[in-house]
């Protein structure tokens, strides 16, 4: 069985363009990962997740400890299997989706007791058990229990969840124990102080994980703070582990963050903009249920690789998004993933080309034409 390993194949300033390898696979990076919250990326084939580029989707440990379950999961022969991806799986480890989607929660060092916000059972989780659930479901890279402050925050409690985070971290590791192919990655919070954030990088990175998760942003603070963070966090990390941003973001947050070392992302955005008639090309966010679109027969992007961005009238998608049809949803989150995997295609040759600088300046150019 190969080991889980990352090499760096190119440099372009402080990004990165390189592989993450697993058993189940490579993840090229710089990599978007679709979402796949319940077992599924919403309203997509896994064969066409897959066609369009995508290396690794992720899964969510709050979701699918609450329905199907882990244990029935790992009894259907693990998340992979039931769902038809045999690509890499990362999960997320649950406290985050507590945090904004559970009932009741209670939070105290040994975890957060919540209530299912599907039938308002009550449910635990603890370091131990996101482990346990997320080895359950046979995830490749796992995410260590954390917790994350909606930004603005009073500076104690940012440095409260951070703190509580290291602790969670260590007992992540230690339930995560050894499982050969697959990591372990940790999760550096600490909001917009640069002081904590160096504090949790440079502890996180004594545990030796196997990569290394900017969490805790793009949770109301403006982009010029994200990308300070980043910036404050970077050079704490080691340059041989995978970098990953969570839950970013727009295709220029993904832009930026890449030019300062990000190697993953992933973001609900492409995926649920979609379901609600919005879609991104290279010209910039379209809102197809806009009545200028009504008789508008060019497609969304007439020199795109994908079929539902360069086959299908502006004017008939803009019909089955006002009507509600499923297609509508359907082709218009096919063609968003398939913007943005095209962007990290992009990003990846320009990186390997040393032109990312230049590459940047063009897809902004893009972007700032507008819909024409
Ligand atoms: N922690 C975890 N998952 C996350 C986040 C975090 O801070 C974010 C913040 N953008 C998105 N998803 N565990």
């Amino acid at each position: 069985m190969s080991s889980f390993g990352f090499t760096v194949h190119a440099r372009d300033g402080a990004a990165r363009t390189g592989a993450i390898t697993t058993p189940r696979g490579e993840i090229r990076t710089p990599a978007f990962m679709p979402v796949g919250t319940a077992g599924t990326v919403k309203a997509m084939y896994p064969e066409q997740v897959k066609a369009l580029g995508a290396d690794i989707v992720l899964g969510n440990t709050y979701h699918l400890m609450l329905r199907p379950g882990a244990e029935r999961v790992a009894r259907l022969g693990g998340l992979h299997r039931m769902m038809r991806w045999d690509g890499p799986i990362l999960t997320d480890s649950g406290g985050f989706q507590v945090m904004s989607l559970a009932g009741l929660r209670k939070l105290s060092e040994t975890g957060v007791v919540f209530q299912s916000h599907i039938d308002g059972s009550r449910h635990e989780m603890t370091p131990e058990r996101s482990i346990e659930i997320q080895t359950l479901l046979g995830a490749d890279i796992q995410m260590q229990l954390d917790e994350c402050v909606r930004l603005p925050a009073p500076r104690e409690e940012v440095e409260k969840a951070m703190r509580l985070s290291l602790r969670w971290a260590e007992r992540c590791r230690t339930a995560f124990g050894s499982q050969p192919g697959r990591a372990l990655f940790g999760i550096v919070q600490g909001g917009t102080d640069e002081a904590l954030r160096v504090e949790s990088a440079k502890d996180l990175v004594s545990l030796d994980l196997g990569g290394y998760a900017v969490g805790g942003l793009a949770v109301g603070e403006p982009q010029a703070d994200m990308l300070r963070m980043i910036e404050t966090v970077e050079p704490h990390l080691p340059t041989a582990k995978p970098r990953y941003l969570m839950g970013v973001g727009t295709p220029d947050d993904i832009a930026q963050a890449v030019r300062r070392g990000i190697d993953m992302f992933d973001c609900v955005m492409p995926t649920r903009a979609g379901r609600h008639g919005m879609a991104y090309t290279r010209h910039g966010r379209v809102n197809l249920k806009n009545a200028r679109f009504a008789e508008d027969i060019r497609p969304l992007d007439e020199a795109s690789s994908c079929a539902a961005s360069r086959d299908y009238s502006r004017a008939y998608l803009h019909h089955l998004v006002r009507s509600g049809e499923i297609l509508g949803m359907m082709l218009l989150t096919w063609s968003n993933l398939a913007y943005y995997q095209d962007l990290m295609a992009g990003l990846r040759a320009a990186i390997r080309d040393g032109r990312l600088e230049d590459h940047l300046a063009e897809i902004r150019e893009g972007w700032a034409r507008g819909e024409a």
